[in-house]
């Protein structure tokens, strides 16, 4: 059997109480869809693709779950809307975004999931959180590991640890 956990979620938030929001999601996680088994720090982030728009808080966790991949988004979604979050514009102001970054070595591409998450390698608001707690998980398509994908990463927007 694989062994557990392998699954990652970014968390992002930059509406309300950003702090309180991210330790909901995270509680509720637990709850619903499985363990954490390893959390990043939380960084505070320059916004990406839109720049008129609040500091973003991001983190990264390693869960372990028994649900697959299209039920893991659905109860990430569910739980983003207990939260309170407002269907959005895109890469917008958002209370809580959680994202599935890695499904295991999973590669899919339908119309509701991607995997991995198409953007890791865009984004250091993702890559620095992600390159803390696993910086040898390797990206199954591109074949390097999130500290190649990191160092390799052209973009410059700042991410600074805060916690
Ligand atoms: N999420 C986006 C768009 N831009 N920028 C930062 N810094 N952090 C995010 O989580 C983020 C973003 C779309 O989900
Ligand atoms: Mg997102
Ligand atoms: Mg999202």
């Amino acid at each position: 059997m694989d062994s557990p956990g392998g699954i990652y979620l970014l968390l992002g938030s930059n509406l309300g109480d950003r702090l309180l929001v991210m330790q909901s999601a995270r509680e509720l996680i637990a709850e619903k869809v499985g363990a954490i088994l390893a959390q990043s720090a939380i960084y505070e982030t320059e916004p990406w693709g839109i720049l008129d728009q609040p500091a973003f808080l991001n983190q990264v966790i390693e869960i372990e779950t028994t649900l697959a991949p299209e039920e893991v988004l659905r109860h990430i979604l569910d739980i983003e809307h207990e939260l309170g979050r407002v269907r959005y514009v895109r890469w917008g102001a958002r209370v809580i975004d959680i994202d599935l970054l890695f499904y295991r070595s999973i590669i899919q591409d339908t119309a509701r999931l991607t995997l991995p998450h198409p953007r890791i390698q865009d984004r250091r608001f993702t890559l620095a959180p992600l390159v803390e707690i696993a910086p040898d998980l390797i990206h199954p398509l591109f074949g390097k590991t999130s500290l190649q994908l990191f160092e390799e990463c052209t973009d410059d927007s700042e991410v600074a640890k805060i916690s």
